[in-house]
């Protein structure tokens, strides 16, 4: 039988690509300097991610794996039939395809800002899912955003997925304000999924972003040397050092450059001192407990329906509706 040609289609909402040097010179002029975590995946950090995804002692990625591949078929039956299952990011992971193999969507819509990025890893998945509508998006799911008219996809439902725990990078305000976004793109009957790291001993997370090889100390200094090669700095890359660290009272990871010595680094004609000692706060990673997960859910007016962990506690796939328990739409929901 002749194979059905990919149903596949690619919509640019030409999102704001923000400005690198504004936010550098905006971070390293405040107290506690800072980087936007966005910032590492160019070329080299998406590689290095990738390379840290396999590390032994990162587990969040094969965890999430292994409970999207025992549970997806539980999943599937209480997302339901006649999705159209909306990822948030570009979707070139392992889970997805398992999600989508087992729910037999009627439309999958990738969403993410990086073009190039959607395009190929969609283009790709359209590949091995020939039957599937497949409508890939450039847009910036941080914002508010309105989905491409869906000409000819009649689903029953929309179903945002946001594996990878990257929902624990946003600081809480953030998180909720992406839930609450999340929800309204999902609409009325809509539902979300979402990964998410869960709380455990700090002497496994410290080590998950402490790795032996040191492949996470070498993607936190990609940023220092993505700002030489993009803006031109002098950072001294061997003056700076990966400082990782499970901070309890916040419930995150922290993830910082520790400036070896007093020394200045110029940008574009800005100057920028750090004292020996002195930190760039780079990263948080927030670790949730199941209870906490679902209180901030609350927070943005969605139900936490349910939840899919592994056998050790370490990962939780969170399953929310936009529909109160009662049957009416949750509060601020049409
Ligand atoms: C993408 N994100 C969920 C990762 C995390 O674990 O917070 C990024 C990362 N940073 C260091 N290692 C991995």
């Amino acid at each position: 039988m002749a194979r059905t040609a990919p149903r596949y289609s690619f919509h640019d909402l030409r999102p704001d690509p923000g400005n690198f040097l504004d936010d550098v010179i905006a971070g390293f002029s405040r107290l506690q300097k800072e980087l936007p975590p966005k910032y590492f995946y160019d070329e080299r950090g998406s590689a290095l991610f990738e390379a840290i995804c396999e590390l032994p002692e990162y587990y969040p990625t094969r965890t999430e794996t292994a409970i999207m591949r025992l549970r997806s078929k539980e999943i599937a039956v209480r997302l339901g039939p006649g999705c159209a299952l909306i990822e948030f990011g570009s979707g070139n992971s392992r889970k997805t395809r398992i999600l989508i193999g087992e729910l037999a969507p009627v439309a999958y819509i990738p969403i993410d800002i990086a073009a190039a990025q959607v395009k190929a890893s969609s283009a790709e998945l359209a590949r091995t899912f020939p039957d599937l509508a497949v409508i890939a998006v450039c847009a910036d799911y941080s914002q508010p955003f309105a989905l491409p008219e869906l000409n000819g996809v009649h689903a029953r439902r929309r179903v945002v997925y946001f594996p990878g725990s990257t929902i624990g990078n946003f600081t809480i305000p953030e998180a909720t304000a992406f839930l609450k976004n999340a929800g309204a793109i999902a609409g009325a009957r809509g539902g979300l999924l979402i990964g998410a790291d869960l709380k455990k001993d700090a002497a496994r997370l410290n080590a998950a972003y402490n790795d032996s090889q040191g492949v996470t100390a070498q993607f936190n200094l990609n940023l220092l040397a993505r700002i030489n090669r993009e803006l031109g700095a002098d950072f001294d890359l061997g003056a700076f050092r990966h400082r990782a660290f499970y901070n309890p009272g916040a419930g995150r990871i922290e993830m910082h450059l520790v400036s070896e010595r007093d020394q200045q680094v110029g940008i574009r004609g800005h100057v920028f001192r750090f004292r020996s000692g002195e930190t760039i706060h780079t990263e948080n990673s927030y670790k949730y407990s199941v209870a906490e997960f679902q209180e901030l859910a609350r927070g943005a007016g969605l139900s936490p329906e349910g939840y899919w962990t592994d056998p050790d506690q370490l990962f939780a796939v969170h399953y929310l509706t936009a529909e109160a328990r009662d049957g009416r739409p949750a509060p601020g929901r049409p």
